[in-house]
């Protein structure tokens, strides 16, 4: 393979030939050329925080201290209303980070992350907040103040309240106090953003970058034609790679600098081996990492610059991942202005976005429940991290069985015997 590279504006003189055959295909580092070419903040999706009928809304804003961080263990322990951005900054002096982080994490409140249990864009690497959350607490519907606020890392003593109150949006509890277990804040992070001719390119590269950058993978997002065409257009932002069907962002994060290097370069250069793979950059340099997660962090934004947006957060099979978006747009058609597919890659979790210029109620009708047949259909999850709010609640019967949503009926019976809490908003009705 004959391939260049430059790092950091430097051509490294490392070349690659397999069979005598030259590959004419080149990467740029941090912009330099190479030839070829995510409550209580109120950000939530599903209408979770918004007030519909008779509901008080209660603001947590004021409830702002970071009250400790434990420099042995990395658990922070923050009240509700601390700003997901801002821990993480506190953070960044004790040498650990969030192990959550999303596009609103400039305005959206801790406290309503661990209610939605919200996802983000590096679950891939550090999980979901059901294993990072170690303790919290929360007011109950009778005013108790409920302390499950343990700073365990194993603590099997009965049944796990506060895991039944993380994701249970408000509807059991208002959570109030969270204890959180940080990753240590890694000292060398690169991204790469390729583009690429299909999806199944794109998933066989997710794939190898499981594979070959094992551990230091901390991020793995997809973003599709029309999605990248929106964030350009509408934003004004460039995107540093050749236009193609498809796009990965992969961001790996670890603690030997050269180590990681290494590693991604076998894994790029492997990549770049497939003819699917058609461009690619790569940035260390925070400005320029910043300006390429831009092109994905703002997808939200651009597409709300169209007119009225249909937003769907889906978990699926990867074989079904964008075959969905594929049947959303043949069976909508010219009704919609643009059906396009991005999102956690890594994790299963697709966000289907369809944009009209005024609300329809035809495409509403034409929308749902038919992309919930097709999601239940694959057995996948017609939420994955947006929660179910007050837009979806209905809709439960499609990703839970029966049986599982009584349960849940009889829980909020059982905690919220006057439906104060968070009411018309989660679970089905029973009262
Ligand atoms: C994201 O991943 C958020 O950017 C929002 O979860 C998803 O815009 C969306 O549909
Ligand atoms: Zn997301």
């Amino acid at each position: 393979m004959d391939k260049r590279w430059i790092r950091d504006g430097q051509v490294m003189d490392k070349r690659w030939t397999r069979d005598g055959q030259e590959m004419d295909k080149r990467w740029t580092r941090d912009g330099q050329e190479m030839d070829k070419r995510w409550t209580s903040g109120n950000t939530g999706l599903v209408g979770g925080s918004v007030p519909v009928f008779d509901e008080v809304v209660i603001s947590t804003s004021l409830m702002s201290n970071i009250e400790s961080v434990d420099e042995l263990s990395g658990v922070v322990v923050c009240q509700a209303g601390c700003v997901l951005e801002t821990i993480d900054q506190h953070l960044e002096q004790f040498g650990f980070m969030m192990p959550l982080d999303l596009g609103a994490k400039g305005s959206c409140h801790i406290g309503g992350n661990v209610a939605t249990n919200a996802g983000g864009l590096r679950l891939l690497r550090y999980g979901s907040l059901q294993g990072s959350v170690l303790g919290l607490e929360a007011v109950t519907a009778d005013g108790t103040v409920l302390d499950c606020m343990s700073s365990l890392r194993k603590d099997n003593t009965g049944y796990h309240i506060k895991n039944l109150l993380i994701g249970s949006e408000g509807t059991l509890g208002i959570i109030t106090k969270v204890a959180i277990l940080c990753p240590v804040r890694p000292q060398a992070i690169s991204l790469a953003l390729l583009s690429l001719d299909s999806f199944s390119t794109a998933l066989a590269t997710a794939c190898r970058a499981k594979s070959m950058l094992g551990e230091i993978l901390s991020s793995c997002e997809f973003i599709d034609a029309s999605s990248m065409e929106c964030v350009t257009k509408n934003l004004n932002l460039v995107c540093p790679v050749a236009a193609a069907n498809c796009y990965l962002l992969l961001e790996t994060s670890g603690s030997n600098g050269e180590h990681d290097q290494a590693k991604l370069e076998a894994f790029l250069e492997r990549s770049m081996e497939e003819s699917g793979v058609q461009d690619g950059t790569l940035a260390s340099e925070p400005s320029r990492m910043s300006k390429i997660w831009q092109l994905r962090e703002r997808l939200a934004e651009a597409l709300l610059l169209e007119g009225y947006v249909f937003k769907q957060d889906i978990s699926l099979p990867l074989t079904e991942y964008y075959a969905l978006v594929e049947k959303t747009r043949l069976h909508l058609g010219n009704k919609v202005s643009r059906c396009c597919g991005y999102g956690h890659l890594g994790d299963g979790n697709l966000h289907l976005n369809i944009t009209v210029p005024h609300y329809s109620h035809e495409v509403a009708r034409m929308l749902e429940p038919w992309l919930w047949e097709q999601v239940a259909a694959c057995r996948g999850s017609i939420s994955a991290e947006h929660g179910l709010g007050f837009k979806k609640r209905n809709d439960i019967h499609f990703s839970k069985a029966a049986s599982a949503v009584a349960l849940m009926q009889q829980i909020k019976k059982l905690m919220d015997p006057k439906a104060i809490l968070n009411p018309y908003k989660c679970i089905p009705d029973i009262y």
